[in-house]
């Protein structure tokens, strides 16, 4: 019987994950965890235990791990693009000291280990149509350079250690239920919010730009179906490829537009996060993921903005 340890589980992805996993694994069996109990997670604090873990902290996670008899632990703690390159030593020291600290508990209590990458681990330099799942690797992102550490040190304790590591390259991601926490792609969920409040959108993602995306479902069933995966066929292992859409800020007003005819998008654009935009894929080369353990998402752009609007139209009461 599985028994997580899920990091950041107030975050984006942690606040959909923590209760799919409940309802897969049990509510007991899997424990929440996050810098600080925050208001307003009543539903993940309440629904099954939850500890207060800053993941710099070796003694915290490793006294969590022993309490609760943990043998996988989902690592999501950390700090995004955009936040990333205004503060890059705080990115450098969660995201890459955070990772080391919960491989090397992992190490030493024979946990599993679940943690993502992104397409920020790419750069200017890699192939941008069509990204290949081995292809060359030079982020200018701090974000970048701890996703491309990451997936080496994760690497390395799978065969230096035998520590079963897992992860996927997540393209942005959307969903209605938590607000990202300084992403580049943030764009692409607050548009959905803007236009169902405002019938109008100011993106600081530029006309033209596109961006590799993913609807939240797809992104927890991959979560789900990589750590469920036979072991002996992953050559890949820590970092897949996984693609679902790519589009620019025109391409998902014209979807919204089939909702809301009179939406108006207009642009304000953010040099840095234009920048760090330009800097990764505009597409993606899935096919590993979909060969070594059956990657196959579910949601297309309009898929998804159908299921965000009505979603959102009930959770702002509109
Ligand atoms: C970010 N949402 O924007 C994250 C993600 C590919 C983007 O890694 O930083």
């Amino acid at each position: 019987m599985r028994k997580v340890l899920i990091t950041g589980s107030l975050g984006q992805i942690g606040t959909e994950l923590t209760m799919k996993l409940r309802e897969l694994y049990g509510n007991n069996n899997v424990v929440a965890s996050d810098l600080v109990a925050k208001e307003g997670f009543e539903e993940i604090i309440q629904s099954g235990p939850f500890e207060v873990v800053d993941v710099i902290n070796a003694n915290q996670i490793a006294e969590v791990v022993k309490k609760h008899n943990i043998n996988t632990i989902v690592h999501l703690a950390a700090i995004l693009s955009a936040v990333g390159e205004q503060k890059p030593q705080l990115a450098w020291n969660v995201n890459m000291n955070g990772l080391y600290n919960v491989l090397e508990v992992a190490r030493e209590e024979g946990c599993s280990v679940f943690t993502p990458s992104s397409i920020a681990a790419f750069g200017d330099s890699t192939p941008k149509d069509n990204t290949p799942q081995d292809t060359i690797q030079r982020p200018n992102t701090m974000y970048g350079v701890t996703k491309v550490a990451g997936e080496l040190l994760c690497d390395y304790y799978f065969h230096r250690f035998g520590v079963d590591t897992r992860g996927v390259r997540f393209p942005g991601l959307i969903s209605y239920k938590a607000l990202p926490g300084g992403g580049t792609t943030d764009y692409a969920v607050h548009i959905y919010y803007e236009a169902l409040k405002n019938k109008k959108y100011t993106s600081f993602i530029a006309k033209g730009t596109k961006m590799d995306m993913m609807y939240m479902p797809d992104a927890i069933n991959a979560i789900i179906q990589l750590m469920e995966a036979d072991g002996s066929k992953l050559k890949h292992r820590n970092a897949f490829n996984i693609a679902a859409m790519s589009f620019d800020p025109e391409e998902i007003a014209a979807a919204i537009r089939k909702y809301i005819p009179e939406f108006e998008l207009d642009y304000d654009v953010d040099p840095v996060r234009q920048a760090i935009a330009e800097s990764w894929p505009n597409s993606l080369d899935d096919s590993a993921a979909r060969e070594e353990w059956g990657w196959n998402p579910k949601y297309d752009l309009d898929a998804m903005t159908k299921d965000m609007l009505e979603k959102l139209r009930i959770k702002l009461g509109l």
